[in-house]
């Protein structure tokens, strides 16, 4: 049965006008004025609201093993509680557990993800090297249909990569037309941080955020950007939460390098007093790596969006439990880290962006959906409202008020970050694929209704203005010895 969305302003990342949205089965097949509902058809009355892209969320962590438990969502209540905020796509972490294959860790994810209720992509994390992962990129990228592998610049003693690794893997990743992903903290010092920290009596949540600076991210960044040069990859930094970070890949943008910045929800809204409360569970559970930062932190990223030197905001949904947070309670090194932001992001987005004038509604769309969906290829099938591309999308009631509460979400902790938040701007309704998935306040969605996206590699145009051009070309032999 066809479905006639009518009577609302469709926004897309580069415009908006008054529009209809015919849906034919999964996607959609006509946007237009004033479209005549073919026999038979259902409509959506979607006056007086945004017809937009579903929201696509690039970084989340959904039933995965981290610092000896396991996060709180799976597949089911995570896609189930993104559909509820609007975000039609998540795009996961598979990780694999140390020394096993790529292939096997992959095979592992999409068991996992047969619950989803929303579409889903992995990411592949390279956390050692070797000839055998070497090898199994190979087919991770032409079989499995995942074009970016995710490297950890911290976590030392467990997924951290070193330089040499980092080279090697970024070096194949521009062989198989992949991106690298980098989580940009020097672990080095930061697990030195932590060791002066403890030996100070520092044992708090607090010594978490003491002993991960901006500087640890800013240095990391800077390395990861130089890497990628140096091997001709693109590169995209998740997480993004400082201006140290921000301001290099700012830089490295406007010598023409190919390089993303994705800040998180938490860090736009969240900064680091969190971690001065007198209650050691508020504080453990906002720790996350990186750290919430100061204002001048917070203004940078949101001036990086406005400016487009920081294209996408995601939430690295990665949600524990008080219980769990409690591993760590004599020992912040041990509190597992994560926050969620899942269902929330695209609401808070909305007050704390449209709301205030610092962005578009376009620029909305562009951060939530569209960049995302180009920088992944898989644009224009997510991220656009137009003919041919899935009808994954959002009737969004920018009228509508969502209040922040742990006892009315669909995530699975006993606490939200964001709680007490009122968000001005909600999704009416959420469609995934052409279906109702959400509907005010009604979750239709079910379990295994989502589907894996496979992601193509990217075509060589990734490799331009990078100083491996000239690393590798023929170049003339020096003449003579050189005086000084
Ligand atoms: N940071 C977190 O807070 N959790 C998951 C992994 C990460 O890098
Ligand atoms: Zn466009
Ligand atoms: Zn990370
Ligand atoms: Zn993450």
């Amino acid at each position: 049965m066809p479905l006639l969305i009518r009577g609302g302003t469709v926004v897309n990342h580069d415009h908006s006008r008054r529009a209809d949205v015919l849906i034919h089965g999964e996607t959609i097949a006509a946007v237009a004025t004033a479209i005549e509902a073919p026999a038979g058809s259902a409509i959506i009355d979607a006056g007086g609201c945004y017809v937009m892209p579903g929201g696509i969320d690039p970084h989340t962590h959904l039933e995965m093993p981290f610092m000896g438990t396991v996060t709180a969502d799976d597949f089911e209540s995570g896609t189930k509680a993104a559909l509820t905020g609007g975000t039609t796509m998540v795009v996961d972490h598979c990780l694999p557990d140390p020394g096993q294959s790529l292939l096997s860790a992959y095979q592992d994810w999409r068991r996992k993800s047969e619950v989803a209720a929303a579409d889903y992509g992995f990411h592949m994390a390279v956390t050692s090297w070797s000839k055998q992962i070497h090898d199994e990129m190979e087919t991770v990228v032409k079989t499995y249909g995942i074009n970016t592998f995710k490297h950890f610049m911290a976590y030392k003693g467990a997924l951290m990569v070193n330089d040499d690794e980092l080279y090697n893997s970024f070096a194949r990743c521009a062989g198989l037309g992949a991106m690298p992903l980098v989580h940009a903290e020097n672990g080095d010092i930061v697990a030195r941080m932590q060791e002066a920290m403890m030996a100070r009596g520092v044992t708090g949540p607090e010594g978490h955020a003491y002993s991960r600076p901006p500087e640890v991210e800013g240095e990391a960044t800077n390395r990861a950007i130089m890497i990628a040069d140096m091997t001709g990859t693109p590169l995209y930094v998740v997480h993004t939460s400082c201006r140290e970070a921000h301001e290099a890949i700012a830089r490295a943008r406007a010598a023409g390098k190919r390089v993303y910045g994705e800040p998180l929800i938490q860090h736009l809204l969240l900064d680091a007093r969190e971690y001065a409360s007198k209650d050691w569970n508020h504080s453990a559970q906002r720790v996350m790596s990186p750290p919430f930062r100061d204002k001048v932190h917070q203004d940078s990223l949101w001036a990086g969006l406005q400016a487009g030197s920081l294209q996408v905001v995601a939430t690295d949904h990665c949600a524990f439990t008080t219980e769990q947070k409690r591993f760590g309670l004599d020992d912040f090194r041990k509190i597992p880290n994560g926050t969620g932001g899942l269902e929330d992001r695209m609401p808070l987005l909305w007050t704390a962006g449209v709301g205030t004038g610092r962005l578009t509604k376009e620029e909305f769309v562009a951060v939530t959906s569209a960049n995302i969906a180009r920088i992944l290829n898989i644009y224009p099938r997510k991220g656009a409202v137009a003919t041919g591309s899935d009808a994954d999308l959002v009737v969004w009631d920018p009228a509508a008020t969502k209040a922040i509460r742990a006892s009315t979400q669909f995530s699975r902790i006993d606490y939200n970050v964001f709680e007490g938040f009122t968000c001005t701007g909600a999704p009416a309704i959420t469609l995934s694929r052409g279906k109702i998935a959400w509907k005010d306040g009604d979750l239709r969605a079910g379990k295994g209704d989502g589907r894996y996206i496979e992601r193509p590699a990217f075509p060589p145009v990734h490799v331009a203005n990078s100083t491996w051009k000239e690393l590798t070309a023929p170049r003339a032999v020096p003449r003579g010895p050189v005086t000084p």
